[in-house]
């Protein structure tokens, strides 16, 4: 087994929405999930968060499981919506209690927490009556959110995520409408990305001038998948880069550098919204590290007009305003999302992170595979599941040792959960979850990387 620096970060993660369950318990409001996977034909089968692993129930065993297998750091999302109901003024003293409770049930067990102020569930209210992410005053509503957790929780969490995956929730949100809200537009996608840049920015003003006191750090949490050029030609290779600028450069640019990358003011034109000097200046630096949410790989190759329309895969983003036709290896194994496992392109994701934004220190706040998985004797075999973590971790530990500063893993998921619009019908968990019963069982893998944090010395 190989080892890992002796601070490197071993952790899981999860989000509200997908586990919690409890949706309307204790004075919490909807969210637009909630709304969203009650629209027939939105979700697999009809499957919503309503209940689903029951975490808000039942957290402390899920923390007492954390402990078993090890695992030293817990990210987990806030549900805005529970702690404010209709997402602005009024705060819910029984939500503030749970995530409370939560918090310390983690730092008695010796857990470090990560939290994340927003995972997709934006309380329903501020769709209605603001426009949710595409409207005007949304960056207000969120600093004063943010503002009430650090306040409340900010003493004893020290590791911030202020969004998670804003690429996500502004194609499959407002893009391809695959995801709540639901919305389909070219230019939507752009401006509601925009937004979310901007709140993420005042929310790290207002930790940094208001709670700097508390010491701890901040970012975000972007999601990209490795594109390699198809072919050795100049024309992929551009397509490869170019691809990569519309995904992790849409996000990071702007809080690496100030300002959107130039292939996309190019080809966006007004779709793209420009930032003021004065956001500029308050977005530049916003983060203290880099956090990545990496999956998978694909090839990218030069597309013009009608063949790019068509090479949309589901995490291609809005592939025509990028020219570029991504494909797959037939050889490549794939999980039950149909994700190609290509753990090489985890150490080329990394690499072109380290030289682009300048070495910054990276965290992989997620990373993970579905499987299906079964029981034999009552244990939960789940063998991709572990081939996968071996392979991505692999490269992971050669990226380290090329001077790239990882500093942390956290393995997606801790336990199955609800997989947004496919339901319960992708198992990403080191924890089995029965959902008759909502019986947990650790899996093959759980035990697996109880090994390899055991063997790392921490
Ligand atoms: C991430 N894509 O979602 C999320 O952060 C998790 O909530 C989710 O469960 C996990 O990855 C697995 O899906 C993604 O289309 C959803 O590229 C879709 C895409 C990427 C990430």
């Amino acid at each position: 087994m190989k080892k890992f620096p002796e601070d490197f970060v071993w952790g899981a993660s999860t989000s509200a929405y997908q586990i919690e369950g409890a949706y309307n318990a204790d004075g919490k409001g909807p969210s637009i999930w909630d709304v969203f996977t009650s629209i027939p034909g939105k979700t697999n089968n009809g499957e919503t968060g309503q209940v689903s692993g029951s975490h808000y129930h039942k957290f402390k065993e899920d923390v007492a499981l954390m402990k078993e297998i090890g695992i030293k750091a817990y990210r987990f999302s806030i549900s805005w919506s529970r702690v404010m109901p209709t997402g602005k003024g009024e705060v819910n003293k029984k939500g503030i209690q749970f995530y409370s409770n939560l918090i310390d049930e983690l730092l008695d067990a010796g857990i470090t927490p990560w939290g994340t102020l927003f995972h997709w569930d934006l309380p329903l209210a501020l769709q209605l009556e603001n426009d949710g992410w595409i409207g005007a005053d949304i960056s207000d509503y969120f600093a004063a959110y943010a503002d009430v957790c650090f306040e409340h929780f900010g003493g004893r969490v020290k590791n911030w995520i202020t969004l998670n995956e804003p690429w996500v929730a502004a194609i499959l949100g407002y893009g391809l409408g695959h995801f709540a809200p639901g919305r389909t537009s070219n230019s939507e996608p752009y401006l509601a990305g925009h937004n979310q840049i901007l709140a993420h920015a005042r929310a790290v003003d207002v930790y940094r001038k208001k709670y700097a006191h508390q010491g701890g750090q901040i970012g975000m949490a972007n999601n990209c998948d490795w594109r390699e050029p198809l072919t050795d030609s100049p024309q992929d290779k551009a397509a490869a880069q170019r691809a990569l600028e519309f995904f992790l450069g849409w996000f990071a640019d702007p809080v690496y550098f100030g300002d959107y990358p130039a292939v996309m003011r190019e080809r966006l034109g007004e779709r793209l919204p420009e930032f003021t000097p004065e956001e500029k200046e308050l977005v530049k630096g916003s983060v203290d590290y880099f956090g990545l949410n990496h999956y998978t790989t694909m090839y990218a190759a030069e597309a013009t007009g009608a063949a790019s329309k068509q090479a949309a895969e589901s995490n291609a983003g809005l592939t025509e305003d990028q020219d570029v036709e991504l494909s797959v290896d037939e050889n490549w194994k794939r999980t039950t999302m149909n994700w190609a496992v290509a753990p090489w392109g985890c150490r080329k994701m990394l690499e072109w992170i380290d030289e682009r934004y300048g070495h910054p220190e990276i965290y992989l706040t997620e990373n993970g595979s579905s499987w299906d998985d079964w029981k034999v004797n009552g244990k939960v075999a789940d063998p991709g599941r572990i081939d996968f973590y071996r392979s991505y971790l692999e490269e992971c530990h050669k990226a380290i040792g090329q001077g790239i500063k990882l500093k942390g893993y956290f393995a997606w998921s801790l336990m199955d959960n609800f997989e947004w619009a496919l339901g319960y019908s992708k198992r990403f968990g080191l924890i089995h979850i029965d959902y008759q019963t909502l019986e947990r069982t650790l899996k093959d893998s759980a035990y697996w990387y109880a090994e390899v944090i055991r063997q790392n010395g921490v």
